[in-house]
């Protein structure tokens, strides 16, 4: 079926909820042409109302299969989940989409669900600078839950933690030489830790050792943070343990509401937001103006970078 381009149309048909629409307006949102800026104006509206979790941490950890869990929670409780993927090798055409593929397909096909994987291009650590925009029509598209999964690990500059509202952090038994190296950066974003692969020898001393770092963390003479991230163990391929990390992603959620430090994000996230869309534009526009003229004066000496660059963002 096709679907029409004319945005009033979009924006009412994917505000009721329709997947065909959101699909379309995703592509245009994301594509960055001029026909998806009404429609991203138009979602703003409904932004910031659902939690948005994100889950990161190595390749491998299972962040993918314990998504498809998450999925599968949220759906026994009758919400509607929207899920991004901003992972350089997952795509719905190829590859291990969303790790355990037969548990995804079985969602595919689920009113309750949407499932995005979103291009690598334009990443910016780990995250594409389409992402807010994508989250925005899962957000008119009346998600109830937002996951987002992506590689990265909360040491870039711009990360997951400037996207989402509630950051799980995965690992594993197996990595318990990355849970000794991990940065300082990893261990602040985290609002939840988990230990996936419990069904893997060494479960309770990767526990303990993450434990162990937190506590180092917010140690001593530093005031008692008010939310302090947990530790939880999981087994994504059985499920062990998924109940209980959706009811710390719950408790999470209500946190960030009574403390106030759920608007204080939503402001990061905006500020985020605002600043790819100012530094896509602005880099557009100065060097949509440059001239073979300018590169040839830069090549005879008349003008260098710094000059040419300030009369660019002047003009
Ligand atoms: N033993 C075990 N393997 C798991 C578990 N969760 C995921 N895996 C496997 O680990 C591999 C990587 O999982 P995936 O979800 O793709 O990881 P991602 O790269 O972090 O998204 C796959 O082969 C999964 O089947 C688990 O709880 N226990
Ligand atoms: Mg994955």
């Amino acid at each position: 079926m096709r679907v029409s381009n004319d945005p009033k149309d979009l924006i009412k048909r994917v505000r009721r909820g329709d997947h065909a629409a959101a699909s379309r307006a995703l592509s245009l949102v994301v594509d960055e042409n001029a026909a998806g800026e009404p429609l991203a104006r138009d979602f703003f509206k409904s932004a910031g109302t659902v939690q948005k979790v994100g889950v990161c941490g190595p390749p491998g950890a299972g962040k993918s299969t314990l998504t498809g869990r998450l999925i599968g929670h949220y759906r026994s409780l009758k919400r509607k989940v929207g899920v991004l993927a901003v992972d350089p090798s997952s795509s719905i055409s190829g590859g291990a989409f969303l790790g355990d593929r037969l548990r995804i397909m079985e969602h595919a096909t689920d009113p309750g669900v949407f499932i995005r994987s979103l291009a690598s291009r334009g990443m910016i650590g780990g995250l594409t600078h389409t992402i807010f925009g994508a989250i925005h029509v899962l957000e008119a598209l009346g998600c109830d839950k937002i996951i987002v999964e992506t590689v990265g690990t909360g040491q870039d500059e711009v990360d997951i933690a400037s996207v989402v509202d509630t950051v799980l952090y995965v690992t594993t038994p197996a990595m318990g030489d990355e849970i000794q190296a991990m940065k300082a950066g990893a261990m602040e974003v985290g609002d939840v830790f988990v230990v996936n692969k419990a069904d893997l020898a060494g479960k309770d001393k990767a526990v303990g050792d993450l434990k162990g770092a937190l506590a180092l963390g917010h140690g001593a003479g530093q005031a008692v943070k008010a939310w302090e991230s947990p530790v939880v163990a999981t087994a994504a391929l059985s499920g062990e343990g998924v109940a209980q990390l959706a009811k710390l992603v719950d408790e999470h959620w209500t946190h960030l509401k009574k403390s106030g430090e759920g608007r204080k994000r939503l402001k990061r996230q905006h500020a985020t937001e605002l600043q790819f869309w100012v530094h896509r534009h602005v880099v557009k526009n100065a060097l949509g103006r440059v001239t073979d003229k300018d590169l040839d004066d830069m090549v005879t000496r008349k003008t260098d970078p710094a000059t040419l660059g300030r009369k660019l963002l002047q003009s």
